[in-house]
């Protein structure tokens, strides 16, 4: 297990967070407007559905303690201001969210006992996301890695979250039909299946060696790749895209699905995870696709 959080928060803040400078000022004032805001957020968790529903905000998650074993559907709502998304990681060998944190701050590769187990990628603020995983029994850690504003990873500002999942009594629910398929590798997206105006249920299997996640971004009319890269370079000024979520990363063999509805536009599939050997985020190893949907 490498060591990729830092990073992964870095560029999919600046690539994706709909918030600038403007934003990171309008935060500042943030508890202010949220007192008069409408009522606070609900979690749960429906065992008949196998729903749970996660509300993010600057800077908690709203989310059941915990949920069952099985398929589940997690649904995100951010809440913002700013860009959220919800990384699960498994904690063996009766480890904590302490024990996490404690060695993400150490150079070096994750310890073997924290297993990334994906989570509902990132929406841009006030929109939602959803990721469905058949997770084991077990203690996971919720993580916010986004780090804007400031540089600083959301989850050192209280964006951590335990959940533990029970062994399941009853149903064990069940793994979702889709339309799409996308393949994940060392370095590209193999996507089977039309991604066309609509709705799609995509199943994600990441086929290794390394863990990988899928970003869904939709550019803004008239933006390109290129004004992407150059904002993530500088981010000044509006993003040139939105974030639509999708799945975060994900251990080898692992499968998940999200959902997605997409209207005419130019889109891209991403995947920011640092690379094992040089730590250079995927997308730069090429692991970016572009599709327009007509
Ligand atoms: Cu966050």
């Amino acid at each position: 297990m490498y060591r990729p959080l830092g990073l992964i928060a870095v560029l999919t803040a600046a690539a994706l967070c709909a918030c600038s400078q403007k934003e990171a000022a309008k935060t500042d004032s943030a508890p202010v407007a949220q007192a008069g805001a409408a009522p606070a957020s609900q979690a749960s968790f429906d065992p008949t559905t196998r729903v749970a529903v996660i509300h993010a905000k600057d800077f908690s998650f709203d989310a059941p303690d915990s949920i069952t074993a099985g398929w589940t559907t997690f649904h995100l709502l951010n809440d913002g201001p700013n860009l959220h998304h919800v990384q699960l990681v498994r904690l063996d060998s009766g480890k904590t969210a302490q024990d996490l944190g404690d060695a993400m701050k150490k150079p070096g590769p994750l310890p073997g006992w924290a297993l990334f187990a994906g989570g509902p990628n990132a929406p841009s603020p006030g929109t939602e996301s959803d990721a469905t995983l058949n997770l084991a029994a077990g203690n996971y850690v919720m993580l916010c890695l986004v780090d804007i504003p400031g540089g600083v990873p959301h989850f050192t500002k209280g964006m951590v979250r335990p959940l533990k999942v029970t062994a399941a009594a009853g149903s064990t629910g069940t793994e979702p039909t889709s339309d799409v398929a996308i393949s994940l590798a060392d370095y590209k997206f193999d996507v089977q299946g039309t991604l066309g105006a609509g709705k799609h249920s995509i199943k994600v299997q990441n086929a290794g060696p390394q863990i990988h996640e899928i970003e869904v971004i939709r550019l803004a009319p008239g933006k390109t790749m290129k004004d992407l890269q150059a904002w993530m370079q500088k981010p000044e000024g509006p993003p040139p895209a939105t974030a639509m979520g999708g799945i975060d990363a994900v251990l080898p063999g692992t499968t998940a699905y999200f959902t997605t509805d997409l209207t005419p536009g130019d889109y891209a599939l991403l995947c920011f995870v640092p690379d094992a050997k040089d730590g250079k985020a995927h997308l730069e190893h090429g692991m970016v696709k572009q599709f327009k949907v007509s």
